[in-house]
């Protein structure tokens, strides 16, 4: 890491819209020494009367699905429409899919050379909990420097999608035509989470087959509980190499912020958001205090081997544990 500037320095650096400063914040908020945290607990503290003006925008769907070829074009539609647009990443397998993040730099090409577009590849080490701590951290920092846009983009493989949920107030689920819901791995939970769903690679021969599935989606989102809000989330095609389609999503989301925003849903659910986070760094720090506790910590190992060994009953061990 650079040198560190003084806190006032990238607070006014942001809120200068200056994006090496922007970059170099979420930089700091990434780092796990604890002299950074300290440092970027602060940052946020004073950046946050100028957040929250926004749209957040989750984009989820399996490797390979078109996300980033999506964002790239989508992104573009944003710009044309006067907004500033910030894409951040959430990869949880970071391990397993090393590839992405170079991926996303070539197949962002066009949004990644925007002056009014900033780009960030997710954070490459930490707990998934962890990870998408830091990107809503790293959402406010944008929204101080202006970005209106910010779309977290995520790999759909099952754990990191209720996290990203928590972040964003439209979450949108790519998925293949004629590929089986067994075969992208999405389980229902996550469609259940969609506030709408989009069949990517609708051209060539893929067309037909497209359509058919879009149908056959929309016909089981119907199936599904009403939401809180009363939207019934929207199903549509598009061709991102193609640029077809595209307008239409952006449509879908405008109208489910016009619809929440009516509705007051749309602060509701941030300030449920606000609490989830809220709930579970204190969870976090319930457990870190518990954990740091050497006393605790050897009632803890002693009461793990008693029931391995089957001497004592899981209650009676838990109750150990917290008796003195
Ligand atoms: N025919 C067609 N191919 C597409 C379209 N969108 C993306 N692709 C191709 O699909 C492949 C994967 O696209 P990506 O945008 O990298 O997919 P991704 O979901 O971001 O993948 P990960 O980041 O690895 O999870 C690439 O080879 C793209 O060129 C589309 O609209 N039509
Ligand atoms: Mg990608």
């Amino acid at each position: 890491m650079k040198n560190l500037l003084s806190i006032n320095k990238y607070v006014e650096g942001v809120l200068k819209k200056d994006i090496s400063v922007l970059a170099r914040a979420i930089t700091l908020i990434e780092s796990s020494k604890e002299e950074h945290q300290e440092i970027s607990k602060q940052i946020i503290e004073k950046i946050l009367p100028y957040t929250g003006k926004s749209v957040r925008l989750g984009i989820t769907g399996v490797p390979g699905v078109g996300k980033s070829t999506f964002i790239e074009v989508f992104g573009q539609i944003l710009v044309q429409k006067n907004h500033k647009v910030a894409v951040l990443a959430v990869d949880p397998s970071s391990t397993l899919s090393k590839g992405s993040i170079l991926g996303d730099k070539t197949r962002m090409e066009k949004l990644s050379i925007d002056d009014h577009v900033f780009i960030r590849p997710s954070p490459s080490s930490g707990s998934l909990g962890g990870v998408a701590r830091k990107t809503r951290e790293s959402i406010l920092l944008c929204e101080a420097a202006g970005f209106d846009y910010i779309i977290i983009e995520t790999v759909g493989v099952g754990q990191s999608e209720t996290e990203v949920h928590q972040l964003t107030d439209f979450f949108l689920l790519l998925m293949l035509a004629g590929a089986g819901d067994e075969l992208q791995g999405i389980k229902r939970g996550i469609m259940e989470m969609a506030d709408g769903v989009t069949i990517t690679k609708c051209d060539g021969n893929n067309l037909d087959k497209a359509k058919i599935a879009r149908a056959e989606y929309a016909n089981a989102i119907h199936l599904f509980p009403p939401t809180e809000s009363g939207w019934i989330p929207e199903v549509k095609t598009c061709s991102s190499t193609e640029n077809n389609g595209i307008e239409e999503v952006y449509d879908m989301i405008e109208k489910y912020i016009r619809h929440t925003q009516s509705k007051n849903f749309f602060q509701k659910k941030r300030q449920e958001q606000t609490t989830f986070w809220f709930e579970s760094l204190i969870q976090e720090k319930i457990k870190e205090h518990f954990f740091s506790d050497k006393n605790f910590l050897q009632r803890y190992n002693n009461a793990k081997e008693h029931i391995t060994k089957n001497e004592i009953s899981i209650l009676n061990a838990v109750n150990s544990v917290f008796t003195k």
